[in-house]
């Protein structure tokens, strides 16, 4: 699965609140692939260093998405908590969106 997200870092990989100046909303374009979530600026595949890459990376073995039923502010957002300790918000377009996103997730 890809598509454009949302995306909100509420707590750092090792589980540390993300610290104000970098807690804002930021669109981009996430790819589902094997036990990780990547993302980019847009679809379009560029060249970029395996560095470049696996920083901008989820890894989503051991993680878990759901509806975000709390957070009000914005429409279609679902929660996702990793093994590490991160979380994070992701806006979609609409409700069928988020719930493939938490299934293809959560079937990793
Ligand atoms: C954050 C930014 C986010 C906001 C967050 C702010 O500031 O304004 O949009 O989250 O609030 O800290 P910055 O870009 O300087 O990190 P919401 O859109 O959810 O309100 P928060 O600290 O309550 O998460």
């Amino acid at each position: 699965k890809a598509g454009f997200l949302g995306r909100k870092c509420l707590y750092d990989s090792d589980g540390a609140k993300t610290p104000f100046g970098r807690r804002g909303w930021r669109v981009w374009y996430a790819r589902l692939r094997g036990l990780a979530l990547y993302f980019d600026v847009d679809e379009t595949p560029r060249a970029r260093s395996r560095y470049a890459t696996f920083s901008n990376a989820i890894m989503l073995h051991h993680s878990f998405a759901e509806p975000a039923a709390d957070y009000k502010k914005r429409q279609h957002v679902f929660r996702l908590r990793t093994a590490n300790l991160g979380e994070y918000l992701f806006q979609t377009g609409s409700p069928e969106e988020m719930n493939q996103w938490c299934e293809q997730i959560n079937f990793v």
